[in-house]
Order: structure tokens, then C-alpha cells, then sequence
């Protein structure tokens, strides 16, 4: 099928999308924080890159209690990170070089410190009041909501000056907004048409599953909740105002510009997820769901990674059903890494030094030939990999932090917690961006506000920026296969094998043209036979090995081996 023949083409089901975490990018005046200078300082490396879109964690006005997620005026910049001038020049210089920008959307919650909620919480009466979500204390304490990164696990706070509780189901200082509220929706609206007027491409939406509640906090059992929802994410995604919510926002603004809307989707459910992206509801564009980035942990009094490693025919299974929910209408997104998980080539790859650049590399061919838009962690493309710090002293996230100090109030295993953070914990993916062996990897010239991971001597941009056979140069190259070949942006995926325990074979078809996509995920290599009638000797468009083994019944995988291939069907 030609490309010019293929129904309900966008560009950004056809964009890579590369998200750049401000803070550890570039630093450019030694303050030890990244900031939009510096990323201006390197649009051309994003160019080199051969990306389509960036996307940049929240840089608005922010006291940084969550590294930004917690938005004290969402039309003025951080003071740490620049201007709104130099905000305007990086979005002049991304467009000049055919990069979009998109931004992120935070409005399940704001800072404390923002105006609104500082008018909220000063009296009852006040016309801000119900832009938050307060329980009067008359009423007695407020039903159970647990809080992600709150020290006490409670999602209520008791605030003395007008006797009430207020919700928040992140931390203390991010207050959650009332969407039921039709003023504070307007004022949102308003909001988003500012930073599409100055030509933003687009929101990739934080939490935006959770944005309406059930105004009457009904009480919970936890066997409630783990009966109807699974956990309480599923809980906070569940309530049907959410596509009222979402409906409203596509007819008031996002409808009217030519923009990507991308739900961050925690706690929803395959057929929820559905509506979100099904054009004909007019919602949003895409979604990214968690599900793949629960394999492989083990719950229990906090997540850690299984040491044992994770199922791969789990994963082939998670990602194959997400893949069929966006097929037939929508589309998907699909990631392996982003500042809220460790790093790709850790949690998924190999990221010691025998398999570190062959697991990187098929990691990065699995994200960039499957039906969906890739969004790819900065990065990874260099084999950054897990720092796995020892000490919480080094950790800045309140995640860790607040989560460290609730089992130490619990009387918890300290000790097994920090462990499990090595493999787990956010921090490990937001270490300063390695540009090159110098100390501080080329990021600043002051102290980091993370430190650098010390492996930035091995790997960085410098030393695999001119080398044929680095991640970086096989990254670049799988852009360019998968831009040159319709077939892996809009074909249809097949899985093959699917109890296979190393292999994740699968192809594209489109028309009569299809592709036959190998990737061993084990550290052993195999003799694999193809399922199915297919011709061996097909040409290989990408292979992050120097050669490989055909016969006429099977093909030699080296481990961690992934191939590209034209195939025929031969019966
Ligand atoms: O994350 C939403 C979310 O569900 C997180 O609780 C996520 O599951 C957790 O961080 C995984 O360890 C978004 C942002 O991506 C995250 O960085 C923010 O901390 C959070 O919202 C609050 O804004
Ligand atoms: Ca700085």
C-alpha cells in the first residue's frame, strides 16, 4: 500500500517524540541546574537526533517540592530554569529546525503556594474556595484517600485556619484541583489556549486520569477497592466525569488547533483508555498506559523490581493487548523509560558491561517498530543507565524521601527499602545527562543538584557521537528505518511465538509489504526457528550485531540480538 493510499494519517502518530527532563539536560550558568539556555545550547544534537517532537517536564513557576509538578503560576517560567524570552527562543529555535514542542500539562493539582490556593485556604467564603477539594472537620475526619508520596500515606491534610482538610493525593504541597468546578475548568482552558497562541505544539497531560472525583468521599475498605479497582490508582481513574471533563476540553481548545494531546494514564483500564483516543468521542489523541511498567515488580510493604527478573511472556502479552486496544480505533504511545521509572537499559536491557550496547540497542529497536508513537527517554540513547544510590542522603526525590521516612516510622527494613530503590526508584533515570568524560559529564561547571553517574567516563554523546557502532549511531539509524518504511508506522502487528521465554517476534503488514521484527531479550544466544511460512533469506534493513546467522530452518540469535527484516509469506 503507497503511504499517499493510508486512511486517517497524522503527524503525530508518524512523530518520535524524545523527552528531555530540563533539570539534568544542560546546564548553562553554574548554578548545577539545567535550564532552557542550555538546552538551546544543544538543539542541534536534538536535531542530530532526527526526533520529530520534544517534549519538557513541567517548566513553569514551581517551589520544585516535586521537581516541578507542582505549579505556583502556570504562565510564567521557573526562575531556575530562565525567562518566558528564553522560553520563546528555544520554541523559535526547535521550530526552525522541524522539532516541535510539547509541553506538560499539570492540572490534577497546583502548588500550595499558588494564588488560588492561597485565597482557598483563607477562608471559607472565599471565591476560590471550591477550586480545591475541603472537608469541614464539624463532619469528622475525612473518609481514607491514600496519598502517593505523602509521609503519612494520608491523601487528607487538617489546616487550622478555616478548621477544614483539604485532598491531595500527591504530596502535601500539591493540593488537588476541584474539576467539578466549572469556573476553575475555564480558567485551565484559558491557560492552555496562552501556550497554544505562542505556538505549542501540544500537552502531554499529568495525571490527568484522576482529575474528577466522587464529590462524596465515600468510605473505602482496602478489600473494596482491591475487589472493584485492583489498587487505588485504578480507584482515582475510574470516575465517569473524566470524559465529560475531557469532552469539554477537546470543544472549548483543543479542537481548534493542530496540536498532540497525550494522556499520562495511571490506574486506567484498557476499555476506559479506549474512549479516551477513539476519535469519534473527540477526547484526546493518544494515551500511555502503566501496565507494562508493573512487570517484573513485586508488591509488598513498597514496589521493588523481582531480582529474579521479569516474564517476557508477560510483557509480550501486555504490550500485544495494549497494541490491539489502540488498533482498531485511536492510537498508542509506547515507552519503556520516562523520569518516573529507573533506566530502560537496567530495568529491562542488560546494563553490565558484556550486554549493556547489544540490550540498549534492542530495546530501542522493540520501541521504534511497534504500532504506536514512541515516546523515548533522553538518554537512553547513550545506554544511560540506573545510578543506584546507597545512601537516601543522595536521593532528591520526594518519592524516596517521603517513602524512606514512612517505613522508617513504621519501623520498617530501611535498609531492604533503599536496597529496592536501586532498581526502582525515579531518581535513577534523572541523573545529569552525559555529554562527555569530563567531570560532572559535561552538564555544569557548578555542583549538579544529582549527582552524575560515574559511568559518564564510558558512556557519553562525546564518545559515541562519531562511532558507527554505538548506541547513539544505531539510534539514529533505527529513526531512519523506521521513517523510510511506512509498514512500521502504520502496519498492522501480529505476534508470533507468544510463549516463547526469550524471543519477542512479531511482524508488520501493510498491503503486501511485511516485516518480520527478532528480538532475543535473553542473554543466551539460540537457534530459532520462525513460526509460520516464512522465506529466511530476507533482506535485513537493521541489526545491532555486525552479522547473522541464517539457515534454511532457523536463524542464530546472538544475545540480546535484534533484527529488522523484509519477509515474504510463502504460503
Ligand atoms: O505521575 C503520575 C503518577 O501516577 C505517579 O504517581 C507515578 O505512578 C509514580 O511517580 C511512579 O513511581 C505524574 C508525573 O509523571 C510524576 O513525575 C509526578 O510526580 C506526579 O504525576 C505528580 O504530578
Ligand atoms: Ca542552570
Amino acid at each position: 500500500m503507497k503511504y499517499e493510499d493510508i486512511p486517517n494519517k497524522k503527524w503525530w502518530k508518524e512523530a518520535i517524540v524524545y523527552q528531555v527532563y530540563p533539570r539534568s539536560f544542560k546546564d548553562s550558568n553554574a548554578d548545577g541546574i539545567g535550564d532552557l539556555r542550555g538546552m538551546i545550547s544543544k538543539m542541534d544534537y536534538l536535531q542530530s537526533l532526527g526526533i520529530d517532537v520534544v517534549w519538557i517536564n513541567p517548566v513553569y513557576a514551581s517551589p520544585n517540592d516535586d521537581n516541578g509538578y507542582d505549579i505556583s503560576d502556570y504562565q510564567d517560567i521557573m526562575k531556575e530554569f530562565g525567562t518566558m524570552e528564553d522560553f520563546d527562543e528555544l520554541l523559535d529555535g526547535l521550530h526552525k529546525r522541524n522539532i516541535r514542542l510539547v509541553m506538560d500539562l499539570v492540572v490534577n493539582h497546583t502548588s500550595d503556594e499558588h494564588e488560588w490556593f492561597r485565597q482557598s485556604k483563607s477562608s471559607r467564603k472565599n471565591p476560590y474556595r471550591n477550586y480545591y477539594h475541603w472537608w469541614p472537620a464539624e463532619k469528622g475526619r475525612p473518609p481514607h484517600r491514600p496519598s502517593f508520596f505523602d509521609e503519612k500515606g494520608s491523601g487528607w491534610q487538617y489546616d487550622r485556619k478555616t478548621n477544614s482538610f483539604y485532598l491531595h493525593i500527591f504530596s502535601i504541597k500539591q493540593p488537588d484541583l476541584n474539576w467539578e468546578n466549572p469556573q476553575l475548568r475555564k480558567e485551565i482552558y484559558d491557560m492552555m489556549r496562552f501556550w497554544f497562541d505562542k505556538g505549542v505544539d501540544g500537552f502531554r497531560m499529568d495525571a490527568i486520569t484522576f482529575i474528577a472525583k466522587d464529590e462524596n468521599f465515600p468510605e473505602f475498605t482496602e478489600d473494596a477497592i482491591q475487589e472493584e479497582y485492583g489498587e487505588w490508582s485504578g480507584y482515582y481513574a475510574s470516575h465517569p466525569r473524566l470524559h465529560d471533563y475531557l469532552h469539554e476540553m477537546h470543544k472549548e481548545v483543543l479542537y481548534k488547533y493542530d496540536i498532540m494531546a497525550v494522556a499520562e494514564g495511571p490506574g486506567i483500564s484498557p476499555e476506559e483508555a479506549h474512549k479516551i483516543v477513539d476519535p469519534s468521542r473527540h477526547e484526546l489523541n493518544m494515551l500511555y498506559h502503566f501496565e507494562g511498567m508493573g512487570i517484573g515488580y513485586v508488591w509488598g510493604e513498597f514496589k521493588r523490581v523481582d531480582p529474579d527478573g521479569y516474564d517476557l511472556v508477560k510483557f509480550k502479552e501486555v504490550y500485544t493487548k495494549w497494541n490491539d486496544v489502540f488498533a482498531r480505533k485511536g492510537w498508542g504511545t509506547i515507552y519503556l523509560g520516562n523520569h518516573d521509572q529507573p533506566r530502560m537499559v537496567s530495568r529491562w536491557g542488560n546494563d553490565g558491561a558484556e550486554f549493556k550496547a547489544p540490550s540498549a540497542k534492542m530495546l530501542i529497536t522493540f520501541l521504534f517498530t511497534m504500532h504506536a508513537t514512541p515516546f523515548f527517554y533522553f538518554g537512553d540513547e547513550i545506554g544511560m543507565s540506573n545510578i543506584r544510590f546507597d545512601k537516601i542522603s543522595d536521593y532528591r526525590d520526594i518519592e524516596t524521601i517521603n517513602m524512606y521516612k514512612q517505613i522508617k516510622r513504621k519501623k520498617g527494613d530501611v535498609k531492604r527499602f533503599l536496597e529496592n530503590q536501586k532498581g526502582s526508584a525515579r531518581d535513577n533515570s534523572r541523573t545529569p545527562f552525559q555529554w562527555d568524560g569530563s567531570p560532572n559529564a559535561g552538564f555544569t561547571k557548578g555542583v549538579p543538584w544529582l549527582k552524575v553517574n560515574p559511568n559518564h567516563t564510558e558512556y557519553n554523546v562525546e564518545l559515541q557521537d562519531e562511532d558507527p557502532d554505538s548506541i547513539l549511531n544505531y539510534f539514529r539509524k533505527m529513526i531512519r528505518v523506521r521513517k523510510a518504511h511506512p509498514v512500521l508506522l502504520y502496519g498492522f502487528y501480529h505476534l508470533l511465538d507468544k510463549e516463547h521465554k526469550q524471543v519477542y517476534a512479531y511482524t508488520r503488514t501493510l498491503g503486501d509489504e511485511k516485516f518480520l521484527i527478532l528480538l532475543n531479550f535473553s542473554r543466551e544466544s539460540l537457534d530459532y526457528k520462525i513460526p509460520g511460512a516464512f522465506r529466511h533469506d530476507e533482506e535485513i534493513l537493521i541489526n545491532n550485531y555486525k552479522t547473522c546467522e541464517q539457515h534454511k530452518d532457523k536463524i542464530h540469535l546472538q544475545p540480546y540480538q535484534g533484527i529488522v527484516m523484509q519477509a515474504k509469506q510463502i504460503s
